[in-house]
């Protein structure tokens, strides 16, 4: 049976330069369903029955562009059986910002470092067991520009798409933010797939309405806002705001033990 894995990353990471390693000249080319988002597809090379499905390029699965929301709707409806998140290796912090958020799609998830070319010539130095570790997923550097690595990647991720297995959650907000998500899975469970109750529990924490909208009748209406207030009156902030904050704290977290900038030291390799 023919799996899909979709490819997803910020704009400039080298989607476009990855995608045609990966397919070659087998490529098809159209339209997301509604939106003139150009929508590309194409077969892995050498594995005919693993489809390759190109997203548009995103900085986070919010709702404020089409790209985003394009993107977002198709790994919620089409469950992608993997999805390969490159991740431009000189730009990390920003990157890993989207990195976090499509972790917790339930959908298992292969970082490809890219630019590991220009990482290497900076004389940077990046940890990937230690990164692997922190997003509790698999890891690998390549270089699409070069065609470096891409061998490997692609029997990694196929690998993964085939392996059904459940993907693990590394990262936790703080105690706060977790009770109320816990309190809102609570009321959405069973009304939603299983697999998507912690992403929907985050979005409708951040009262995200797009997401809210598209859920089945009963979550749809369920009342928050006394979970929600709550928090944001303790942390005196809004939740959106919360969440966003405490990616980065997590992000930065992440990159002080995985990313060793030339002439700082501190940091073991393994
Ligand atoms: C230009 N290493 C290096 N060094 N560069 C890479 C790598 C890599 O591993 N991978 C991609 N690039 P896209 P999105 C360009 O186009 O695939 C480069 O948006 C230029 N163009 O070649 O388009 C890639 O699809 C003039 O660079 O990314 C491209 O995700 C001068 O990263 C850019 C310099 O790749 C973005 C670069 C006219």
């Amino acid at each position: 049976m023919a799996v899909t894995i979709a490819l997803a990353g910020n704009p400039n990471a080298g989607k476009t330069t990855l995608f045609n390693q990966l397919t070659g000249s087998n490529q098809y080319v159209g339209n997301w369903p509604g939106v003139t988002v150009e929508k590309k597809e194409g077969k892995l090379k050498g594995h005919k029955d693993v489809i390759i499905a190109d997203l548009p390029g995103i900085y986070s699965l919010s709702p404020y562009t089409l790209e985003e929301v394009v993107a977002r709707n198709y790994l919620i409806n089409n469950r992608p059986n993997a999805i390969l998140n490159i991740v431009d290796g000189t730009n990390l912090e920003r990157n890993l910002y989207l990195s976090t958020q499509l972790k917790e799609l339930g959908v298992p998830v292969i970082m490809a470092i890219n630019m590991m070319d220009v990482v290497t010539k900076n004389g940077d130095v990046l940890n990937l067991e230690a990164l692997g570790k922190a997003m509790g997923c698999k890891v690998i550097s390549i270089s699409a520009l070069r065609n470096q690595g891409i061998d490997e990647l692609i029997s990694l991720a196929v690998a993964e798409a085939n392996s059904g297995a459940e993907p693990a959650i590394e990262h936790r907000f703080s105690e706060n933010v977790e009770k109320a998500l816990s309190e809102i899975q609570s009321k959405i469970t069973g009304e939603v797939p299983e697999a998507l109750t912690r992403f929907f529990s985050i979005k409708l924490f951040e009262r995200d309405d797009k997401i809210r909208n598209e859920l089945p009748e009963k979550a749809k209406n369920v009342d928050l806002e006394s979970i929600i207030s709550e928090i944001e009156k303790e942390e005196d902030d809004d939740a959106e705001s919360i969440i966003t904050n405490e990616r980065y704290k997590y992000i930065q977290s992440i990159i002080s033990s995985a990313y060793e900038k030339r002439g700082q030291t501190g940091l073991t390799v393994s």
